[in-house]
């Protein structure tokens, strides 16, 4: 449970193992590089201490390498996590400077983008990173004002509904990633929750 605030942006995260497990298979990390923000959400394949140690290796692999844009992140992590049972990684990076949005995911983590009156799905192509890389591209757009970026994991019910936040909007991202783990966390899954909005 983090709260990471700077120049721009807001973040805040939440995150819990499977039920019962000490050793948590998701991950998150943020990394700053000047004035890029970028977020990672990484879902070791299944969970306890096989999932964990997939996702801790991605997040070494990231804390080494800040300033790698997502897709090169992505073969980083397949490269880092070979041998592993892998896992899906989802990386949005928010460049400040340029006011847009770079991301890309294999697997299914999941992100949603909402700004302007409306939700744009940020969906990772199918693949394991560490086993099954896919051709990969990364998706550009631009940022308004007012925007909030959600993701996670599939340890978050696929019945969440990232509108029925609209009336939390004005909660901290810390608050919302904490009220969407609470609300819509499967029993059966690590699940991770990373909110950021501009500020
Ligand atoms: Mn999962």
């Amino acid at each position: 449970m983090s709260q990471v605030a700077s120049q721009g942006v807001a973040v805040g995260a939440a995150s819990r193992p499977y039920p019962g497990e000490a050793l948590n298979g998701d991950a998150w990390q943020i990394d700053w590089h000047g004035e890029r923000c970028r977020i990672t959400v990484i879902d070791g394949l299944g969970h306890g201490p096989d999932a964990a140690l997939a996702a801790t290796l991605a997040r070494d692999a990231l804390m080494r390498a800040p300033e790698l844009p997502p897709l090169d992140v992505l073969k980083v992590c397949h490269r880092a996590l070979a041998g592993t049972r892998g896992a899906s990684i989802s990386v949005a990076c928010i460049d400040l400077a340029a006011v847009q949005l770079t991301y890309a995911g294999v697997g299914n983590v999941m992100g949603h983008l909402w700004q302007g009156g409306r939700r744009e799905q940020l969906v990772g192509y199918p693949g394991i990173v560490g086993a099954v890389l896919p051709t990969l591209r990364s998706f550009s757009m631009p940022l308004q004002s007012q925007w909030l970026i959600a993701m996670h994991t599939d340890g978050i019910s696929a019945r969440f509904r990232f509108e029925a936040l609209e009336e939390k909007y004005s909660l901290d991202p810390h608050r919302l990633a904490e009220h969407i783990l609470t609300g819509w966390g499967r029993s059966n899954d690590d699940a991770t929750v990373v909110v950021a909005r501009g500020s």
